[in-house]
């Protein structure tokens, strides 16, 4: 049986992230994936001189009692950027009513990077994700968010091993179960990520590509969705992911005006190569 996902994320109308990548991704991955907006902004806030925000927090109750009143279900839950500490309490209520049993919960905490909140975002917005963070089966922080989640210190440059298990142990300690961290490095020609269901940490690297890109976490988090709906293992579902992402910068690298975001629709091809 074909499955259906539910993704909740707000709608940036330009900038090339949260629910305009999500969607064709999981579609190109030949998902259904039904949408649930937390916001809707005239761009992200990652480098514009600034940005309209529509906060759709109190829809998210209502269209939870619709949905149960037409028994409108999902098989995963993949949520990304939140529009406001409130919703959090409202998206745990999507979790509980409107995924099926046996389904899957996954958590992009997308609020932080480069060391830093996102415009907006301040503690108490990291205390209710940290709720989300406990409700999900995988979650995929970047170091930042995961820094941010476990209360470590946020360190630039190369990582050691032993500072990467003190935040799988930090992230743990607020009852994350699976988790995919992004962005580890232990040397400068390698990026990756390290995967820990529990036991061992299996880490992935490819090679370095040297641009700062705006969206790629919500590209990453979205291939890794598609794939691991499609049965990739996780540390398979990520390694592909990352992939698709250094695609898409690749894609983006000779053209300096696009700022903004990366050009993942390039990438599409890697994606749908691989439907049956
Ligand atoms: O890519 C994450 C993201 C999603 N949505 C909004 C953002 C950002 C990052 O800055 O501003 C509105």
């Amino acid at each position: 049986m074909d499955k259906r996902i539910l993704t909740v994320q707000d709608i940036s109308c330009v900038g090339q992230c949260s629910l305009t990548v999500a969607l064709p991704i999981l579609s190109a991955f030949g998902i259904e994936t039904g949408v649930l907006p937390t916001a809707v902004l005239s761009n992200h806030t990652g480098g514009f001189t600034g940005w309209t925000f529509a906060d759709l927090t109190e829809e998210i109750p209502k269209i939870n009692a619709e949905w149960g009143r037409q028994n409108i279900n999902f098989d995963a839950i993949y949520t990304g950027y939140m529009g406001s500490a409130k919703q959090i309490d409202y998206v745990l209520e999507i979790f509980r009513d409107r995924k099926i049993s046996g389904g899957v919960i996954i958590v992009d905490p997308a609020m932080a990077d480069n060391g830093k909140l996102y415009a907006g975002f301040d503690n108490a917005f990291v205390k209710e994700m940290a709720k989300l963070v406990a409700a999900a089966d995988i979650i995929l922080p970047n170091i930042t968010e995961a820094c941010f989640l476990a209360g470590t210190e946020y360190a630039e440059g190369c990582q050691t091993e032993e500072y990467v298990e003190k935040i799988i142990g930090g992230l743990r300690a607020i009852g994350a179960k699976k988790i995919v961290l992004t962005g580890v490095t232990f040397s400068p020609d390698k990026l990756g990520v390290a995967v820990n269901e529990g036991g061992k940490t299996e880490y992935r690297f490819e090679n370095f590509v040297n641009r700062r890109s705006h969206g790629t976490g919500d590209i990453f988090a979205s291939v890794f969705t598609g794939a691991f709906l499609q049965g990739d293992t996780i540390a398979d579902a990520a390694q592909f992911a990352a992939r698709v992402v250094i695609e898409s910068i690749k894609k983006t690298m000779d053209d300096d005006a696009h700022w903004y975001g990366v050009k993942f629709e390039k990438a599409l091809p890697m994606i749908l190569s691989r439907n049956k």
